[in-house]
């Protein structure tokens, strides 16, 4: 059955389901303006999944004014806040129940395991729902103390309508993580997933509305960054935007957004150093290590890229870790019970993986494990060889740029203060991690590291009730855990005369 908004879809894990196809504007589906749509690839076999239509201009106005009107509606505005948290709590128990879908959808479109998808990334979609909604009714102004003759407090108040932009790495949970506190402080939003991977989210969109969200308060938008994106980053009746991809598009938004000095929040890059002292639990840094890079295809924000290990377990340290490569990376068919590494999300980002793979060769750093693609069974396919690069020196380029794919370089120091020094020789400062047995070294080296987020014997760690975001060029402000509310309310002072008279 195919209509011109919803073609069912059968996945290559036997799953049939019906995907929408439209722009999700005011709880309904509807098409583009232009007509304008955009194929999604699976990147497992290079084939055209589904075409989506991709907002324009135009659209993004629809929905910034579905957006506005559902802000000044009184009927959300003033929803008794527990109520809020209840649909909330609604959408969270019917992420559940659609799991499976989700999941399928997702590792469909980007390629993660199926397992991860199911396990890891929906189960965390559910989740921040479900904390956020506990926060709705939660977000509590102060009283002041001034003295007797003046009442002060404050009140937060949401900012408005909130444009969000998000990327491919984590669709769904990227998603979650930026409507759990808009939502929670009562604000409306038009959010655009990234033109890679648009299928899962308008899928989860009919859940908002059997939520029982109110049309408006959440409109979902799939579209080309040029395009929709910069209409969201520079429209003058959107009061907030958050951002999560690469800093190079993050610094364009900031410009973009600054034409009404809009309320900003930006997740960008990073290159995240992962230090191992010689006292350190060597399996587990081993093991940690590797899954803090090599997970998810090594499209992770805060993926540990740059592994700096004391000199005298060095050697040792990079034989384990080859090991570990060789046991764990499973590399092939994402819906395979025992894959640990799908493809690369598109041929675009294949290629920027394997562009590094021959800098690092051509710079002289030595090549101890992958370096090639990796061609599935059936000679298709944006798979990589997970990469490993020592004698690697601070000025090479994989030593310095971001990379996005399952490619470490592993590196040796001699003291804890250069340790420190390298690991902070950066413009990044997103994640960051710590091995070492010794407690306070521990403590004393997560003081000194130039990061917004600091792992104690364990990478990549993240949690959705801890703050999460960067320091330097890796953003502004903070998502998750109670800090991530901040980002989406004003605090608005009352001033109150209890009797001063002039
Ligand atoms: O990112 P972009 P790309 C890094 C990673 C990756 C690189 C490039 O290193 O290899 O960025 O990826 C929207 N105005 N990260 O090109 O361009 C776009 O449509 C407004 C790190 O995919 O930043 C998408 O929705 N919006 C990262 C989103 O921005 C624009 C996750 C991200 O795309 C726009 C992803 C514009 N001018 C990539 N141009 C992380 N921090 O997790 C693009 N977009």
């Amino acid at each position: 059955m195919t209509s011109d908004l919803f073609i069912v879809l059968k996945a290559p894990n036997g799953k049939e389901y019906k995907q929408p196809i439209g722009l999700f504007i005011n709880n309904e589906f509807v098409k583009s303006r232009s007509g304008e749509k955009i194929a999604s690839i699976n990147p497992t076999d290079e084939t055209e999944i589904a075409s989506v239509y991709a907002a324009s201009a135009d659209d993004v106005d629809l929905a910034v004014s579905a957006a506005r009107k559902a802000f000044k509606d009184r009927s959300w505005r003033d929803l008794p806040p527990t109520d809020r948290g209840g649909l909330m709590f609604k959408l969270a128990s019917l992420i559940e129940e659609h799991a499976e879908t989700l999941a399928t959808i997702e590792t469909w479109d980007n390629g993660k395991p199926y397992s991860v998808a199911l396990n890891e990334d929906v189960g965390e979609v559910a989740n921040t729902f479900r904390y956020y909604g506990g926060y709705a009714d939660k977000v509590h102004g102060q009283v002041i103390n001034t003295g007797p003759d003046k009442f002060a407090y404050t009140l937060r108040e949401p900012l408005g309508v909130c444009g969000q932009i998000i990327p491919w790495n984590y669709p769904l949970a990227m998603a979650a993580w930026k409507l759990g506190p808009a939502l929670a402080c009562g604000n409306t939003v038009v959010i655009k997933a990234a033109e890679q991977t648009p299928l899962s989210i308008l899928y989860f969109a009919q859940l908002i509305k059997e939520a029982g969200f109110p049309p408006g308060v959440v409109n979902i938008l799939n579209g080309h960054g040029k395009e929709a994106g910069a209409a969201i980053a520079s429209h003058l009746d959107i009061d907030k935007i958050a951002f999560t991809g690469s800093t190079a598009t993050g610094r364009q938004i900031m410009k973009m957004a600054s034409i009404n000095l809009k309320n900003i929040t930006l997740e960008t890059g990073g290159k995240s150093p992962l230090i191992v002292f010689a006292d350190a639990d060597l399996d587990q840094a081993v093991k940690w290590s590797h899954a803090g890079i090599m997970s998810n295809m090594g499209q992770i924000c805060t993926a540990t890229s740059r592994v700096l290990v004391e000199e005298s377990i060095y050697d040792e340290f990079v034989k384990l870790f080859k090991e570990q490569v060789k046991e764990v990376s499973k590399v092939g068919d994402p819906f395979s019970d025992d894959t640990f590494q799908g493809p690369q999300v598109t041929k675009a980002q294949f290629e920027k993986v394997l562009g590094y793979i021959e800098s690092g060769k051509s710079e002289g750093a030595t090549l101890v494990t992958g370096g090639e693609a990796h061609k599935d069974a059936n000679g298709k396919g944006f798979f990589i060889a997970p990469t490993v690069f020592t004698h690697v020196t601070d000025n090479m380029k994989i030593y310095r740029e971001e990379i996005f794919g399952p490619f470490v370089v592993i590196s040796s120091f001699k003291t804890e203060e250069e340790a420190i020094n390298r690991a902070n020789d950066t413009t990044y400062g997103l994640g960051s991690a710590v091995f070492t047995e010794n407690l306070t070294k521990a403590h004393r080296v997560a003081r000194r590291i130039e990061a917004g987020m600091v792992w104690v014997n364990s990478s990549n760690d993240s949690d959705f009730r801890i703050p999460f975001g960067g320091v330097k060029q890796s953003g502004i402000g903070r998502e998750l855990g109670e800090e991530g509310l901040r980002a989406y309310t004003n605090a608005k002072a009352v001033h109150v005369n209890m009797g001063s008279r002039l």
